[in-house]
């Protein structure tokens, strides 16, 4: 009600919200382009899931283009080096476990955390989105679903010989993830995005990604609460 109310207010010409869109925009790019190289390095680890893990990598790659798009549609040259420091953190964790072979923890941080980070950012920003890019990132959304469920059943399938890995990886990680909601809050409240929601999406959404997975409500709650003592 409150996002509804914020988006008839809001001018997508103001030199407010373009210098807001210059980053958030910028981020989301980086993101795709990481998760596209991301998902490429899995398919090198898992040669068995390789062609699905091909074919998601180029869904990355679209959703990549089409926040391009969003940018130029309003005028806005997103700010690609501030972007590429955001992911500094996730992206050197990422580079890390793949060097070492720890296949769970680059799951985690692609496939868990990553995507549910872009599903709860994007359903939040949907409603309060200019018209052009609320269709562009309708049709990203459900591609993300999928990579989360690609994560999920991966991970359930292994589940008892990874749950050690996958709970040190959350415990590296998502203190990482809310540091990063810090980081854009003010600009995401000038798109009309309020960082509460985006938490609880994100919370929804990756406690749900665990419960699939096999863990059990105690070790949801254990797990959810290492990122929130960061906060
Ligand atoms: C993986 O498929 C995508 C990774 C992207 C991560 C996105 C994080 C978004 C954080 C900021 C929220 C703004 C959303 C606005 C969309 C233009
Ligand atoms: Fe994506
Ligand atoms: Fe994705």
């Amino acid at each position: 009600m409150q996002q509804i109310a914020a988006s008839s207010e809001l001018d997508f010409t103001s030199e407010a919200y373009k210098d807001a869109y210059s980053r958030i925009n910028a981020i989301v790019i980086e993101g795709e382009q990481e998760a596209y190289d991301n998902y490429i390095q899995l398919a090198q680890l898992l040669p068995d899931q390789k062609d699905e893990l091909i074919r998601l990598s180029k869904m990355e790659n679209r959703h990549m283009k089409g926040f391009q798009a969003c940018g130029k549609n309003l005028s806005v040259t997103p700010d690609m080096e501030f972007a590429h420091k955001y992911f500094g953190a996730l992206h050197g964790n990422f580079q890390a476990a793949a060097a070492t072979g720890n296949v769970v923890t680059c799951l985690l941080i692609q496939s868990l955390i990553i995507e549910c980070f872009a599903i709860a950012a994007y359903n939040i920003y949907i409603p309060v989105a200019d018209a052009f890019a609320r269709k562009i990132t309708e049709g990203v959304v459900k591609d993300e679903y999928m990579h989360l469920n690609f994560g999920e059943v991966w991970l359930k399938e292994h589940f008892e010989e990874s749950k050690a890995e996958l709970e040190a990886a959350n415990r590296q990680n998502l203190p990482i993830v809310w540091r990063m909601l810090n980081e854009v809050e003010n600009d995401a409240r000038i798109l009309a995005m309020e960082k509460e929601a985006l938490v609880e999406d994100f919370m929804i959404a990756y406690g749900e990604a665990l419960s699939n997975i096999g863990f059990t409500t105690r070790d949801i709650m254990r797990m959810s609460a290492y990122g929130l003592a960061a906060v």
